[in-house]
């Protein structure tokens, strides 16, 4: 199932071109790719690397919920939106530690900087835990997904949730080629912590199956890729439930497709495993809608990976 993301790693590693980018890493990079996971085969959970799936779960429950606070996921031990967030408080008049510049790669070159940055990390976590004032201050990305998904603002100020309008209409008019979901809103961008990288997505029901397509404009391919495709391909079967259907494909389209020039080694070492029969999604049966499951209401069965594989994140 997974042969359609080792594809992608090993076409991107040979074919992609050199590129330069926002966060000064480099990249190597292609532009339009798509891949296509059939989720009757198993759910598409990498197993060439462990991909920690209770990250998520936590990650698309705070996105269901419309959530755009880091907080919910501090509190459910997820720290991957933490360096959006701690990028603002550090440009903020209230931060009064030592300069934090740059603390991405300053942090992967000089381990004394990378101390004063754990530091400081861990502080603002414990404030954005403990203080309310803090957290609505400097947990807030803005108007990233959970916003956009929930109650996208209108002209008029009332508000869309496109979630719960696109269940509807699978609902009640399966057939309509505007089922689609868009979490880019150009007059928000500017105010974001980051421009969303899942731009939108489309459902298609055929044959009882209900299937979605993603357009990512652009794919992060070690790190973030193989949390997206877990993420969408889990949206997908929560939303097959709730609508009587069974998991159809997922399909990934991918604009700017990069691996960071410090993932390279990482991509080859999981590239020289031979992949592992997918696991199995179980999901428990009594929650009363796609917004009320909690993360302990899904798991897998037969999850058996090889070894995680560390990287650094680009900020
Ligand atoms: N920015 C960049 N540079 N890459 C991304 O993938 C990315 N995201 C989100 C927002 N900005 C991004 C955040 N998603 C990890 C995974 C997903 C992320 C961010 C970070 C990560 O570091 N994963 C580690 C495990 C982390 C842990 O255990 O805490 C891993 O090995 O998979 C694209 O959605």
């Amino acid at each position: 199932l997974e042969q359609a993301y080792l594809d992608l790693a090993s076409y991107v590693l040979k074919n992609g071109n050199y590129k330069d980018d926002r966060t000064g890493t480099g990249t190597y990079s292609t532009f339009g790719y798509q891949m296509r996971f059939n989720l009757a085969e198993g759910f598409p959970l990498l197993t060439t690397k462990k991909v920690p799936f209770g990250l998520i779960k936590s990650e698309l429950m705070w996105f269901l919920h419309g959530d755009t606070n880091i907080r919910y996921l501090l509190q459910h031990h997820n720290h991957i939106w933490d360096e959006w967030a701690f990028k603002k408080w550090i440009e903020s008049d209230v931060y009064t530690g030592p300069d934090m510049t740059d603390f991405g790669r300053r942090s992967l070159k000089d381990p004394e900087f990378a101390k004063a940055y754990q530091e400081q990390k861990k502080n603002f976590d414990q404030q954005i835990l403990t203080n309310d004032d803090f957290a609505s201050r400097f947990g807030d990305l803005g108007n990233v997904y959970g916003k956009q998904w929930r109650a996208w603002k209108t002209s008029t100020g009332d508000s869309i949730d496109q979630i719960s309008d696109v269940i509807q209409t699978i609902k009640t008019n399966p057939d309509s080629r505007r089922m689609i979901v868009s979490a880019w809103n150009p007059e928000d961008i500017p105010s974001m912590a980051l421009p969303p990288c899942h731009t939108m997505f489309q459902f298609y029901v055929s044959e009882g199956k209900l299937s979605c397509q993603l357009y990512q404009r652009s794919g992060d391919i070690f790190l973030g890729v193989p949390f997206n495709i877990a993420s969408y391909a889990l949206l997908t079967c929560l939303i097959a439930k709730e609508t009587g259907l069974q998991p159809g494909d997922f399909v990934h389209t991918l604009g700017d497709a990069h691996i960071y020039s410090n993932h390279v080694e990482q991509v080859k070492t999981q590239l020289s495993r031979t992949p592992r029969p997918a696991p199995k999604l179980i999901i428990k049966s009594d929650a009363k809608s796609i917004f009320d499951y909690d993360v302990k209401d899904i798991h897998l069965e037969g999850y058996d990976p090889y070894p995680a594989i560390k990287a650094p994140v680009a900020v």
